[in-house]
């Protein structure tokens, strides 16, 4: 068995688990926080036996665009911080990860 965790665009994520849903597979939704951009995403873990992992990755891939952020940076002048021009940052629509799982229970 594997653990599908998938980071989606918060644009993204409806679509890609509705389609996750209809396609039968159980998912659980987490409000995330990217590092770099400091922006909501969305993490997805889905749990699915080996022979349907593709199929997990190709529903979440159709779902998932990539696009470019604007990040606001700021400079230091000696006498505080002020804006500069915003930096563009290409996002991807989804990044995945495929872990093995040891041990699947239900109680
Ligand atoms: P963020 O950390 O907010 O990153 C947003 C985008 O900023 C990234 O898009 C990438 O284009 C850029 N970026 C991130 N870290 C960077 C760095 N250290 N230097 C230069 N540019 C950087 P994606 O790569 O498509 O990532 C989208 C989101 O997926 C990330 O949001 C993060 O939440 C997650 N992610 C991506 N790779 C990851 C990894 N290896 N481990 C954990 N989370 C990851």
């Amino acid at each position: 068995m594997k653990m599908v965790l998938g980071i989606l665009n918060t644009d993204d994520a409806p679509s890609a688990m509705q389609a996750l849903t209809k396609a039968g597979f159980f998912i659980t939704k987490l409000s995330t926080t990217g590092g770099f951009l400091r922006a909501g995403n969305v993490t997805i873990l889905v749990g699915v036996e080996d022979e349907k992992v593709q199929e997990v990755i190709d529903i979440i891939h159709e779902h998932a665009h990539s696009r470019t952020q604007l990040m606001p940076t700021t400079s230091e002048a000696g006498v505080g911080f002020f804006p500069t021009m915003p930096v563009q940052v290409r996002v991807g629509g989804a990044t995945i990860f495929v872990l093995d799982v040891d041990q699947f229970l239900k109680f």
